[in-house]
């Protein structure tokens, strides 16, 4: 892979920024979760403060949901997108990725997911953590590599709370501790301050996914942070968490345990499709030195499953990217401690045993 260096891209950013103006149509792809919507909302303020225009779309997005990807590409182009903007979403990974025929005059990315191709062309502006940070690429979350890039052309530093909710939505305060102590301190707020746009971030695009936009588009127009916590969206927080806390109690007595491989399966039947994420999480942070796969029946016949690994002992990327291998139609893509992908449902049992037979044989040479 030829890489292009810090510097060149740097310059490419700036580029795409000056080239902007008020007569661009542009529209965010934004990961569906709370780091992708920090980082959309980062970016849209931004494009607005350098063209004088708000962006004209802006969609959510999640991994495997190719109708939501068709959807999605339909309707910038029925609103004569010219630029796209892609955050948060490891694309360069994708199937039927969103540039692969760039039907834009130009296209950024910005992303800190696995890198598995440089995309970077004549229209396509492809940034990812890798290329900018020597640290675990991780923990480089979108929202704050979004706010480092364009803090550089505009000024984004009231925005610096955005980029704190993203880095815990991501679980990477750890690589963060400085950022965030002195953001809390500049505003005279708390950690559970910032937490609390974390859950309701969380419970909305659980509980009401369709909903995504419309908090887009709250956050994106409130005068004062905390306006948006006394918003119509709080309404979904408690049942965010009785279904969450339920899920995750589930745990001890439903899971399938393989102690050698140091291995849990966990299949859950989810009245909310995208909660997954958020009870593995919590499980996890219980057993940083396991490798946590989450299974999840959905009604569509396909199987969508989520792997944490926190100590990354084991990188669950690589894992279900492996174990999916010889299933048609699999995907699965990520981070080293956490991923996710989907099969079809009849292939269910093929996964198990590819899992466990991956792992089995990495415990073999490493013993
Ligand atoms: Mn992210």
């Amino acid at each position: 892979m030829s890489m292009v260096s810090k510097t060149e891209l740097e310059k490419k950013f700036k580029e795409f920024c000056t080239g902007l103006s008020k007569n661009d149509k542009i529209a965010i792809i934004h990961h569906s979760d709370a780091d992708g919507l920090c980082s959309a909302l980062i970016s849209g303020k931004a494009i607005e403060r350098l063209t004088g225009n708000k962006p004209i779309v802006v969609l959510p997005y999640e991994y495997g949901n190719y109708a939501q990807e068709k959807k999605a590409l339909e309707l910038i182009k029925k609103k004569k997108t010219n630029k796209l903007i892609i955050v948060d979403l490891g694309i360069d990974g994708m199937k039927n990725s969103l540039t692969e025929t760039c039907p834009f005059e130009k296209c950024l990315v910005i992303d800190h997911h696995k890198l598995y191709r440089d995309l970077n062309s004549e229209k396509i502006v492809f940034l990812k953590a890798q290329f900018f940070t020597k640290k675990e690429p991780s923990s480089y979350v979108a929202s704050k590599f979004a706010f480092d890039l364009f803090n550089k052309v505009t000024d984004v530093s009231d925005l610096d709370w955005l980029a704190c909710v993203g880095i815990l939505g991501d679980m990477s305060l750890d690589a963060w501790q400085s950022f965030v102590k002195k953001t809390i301190k500049k505003r005279n707020v708390s950690m559970t301050w910032l937490y609390r746009f974390l859950d309701l971030i969380a419970s909305v695009e659980v509980v009401a996914n369709k909903k995504i936009p419309e908090l887009y588009w709250e956050f994106y127009n409130i005068k004062h942070p905390a306006d948006v916590l006394e918003s119509k969206f709080h309404k979904f927080l408690k049942e965010f968490k009785k279904e969450k806390d339920s899920l995750v109690e589930g745990f001890d007595k439903k899971a399938e345990q393989f102690p050698e491989i140091e291995l849990y399966f966990y299949a859950i039947r989810a009245k909310y499709e995208s909660i997954k994420s958020y009870v593995i999480n919590e499980i996890s942070e219980m057993r940083p030195h396991k490798t946590i796969i989450l299974l999840q029946i959905l009604p569509r016949g396909r199987l969508r499953f989520s792997a944490r690994r926190q100590d990354c002992k084991i990188k669950v990327n690589d894992l279900l990217v492996e174990a999916i291998k010889g299933i048609p139609n699999g995907s699965a893509g990520g981070h080293a401690p956490a991923a996710a992908g989907s099969i079809p449902r009849q292939h269910a049992k093929k996964f198990k045993s590819n899992v466990i037979d991956i792992l089995e044989r990495r415990y073999k040479t490493n013993a």
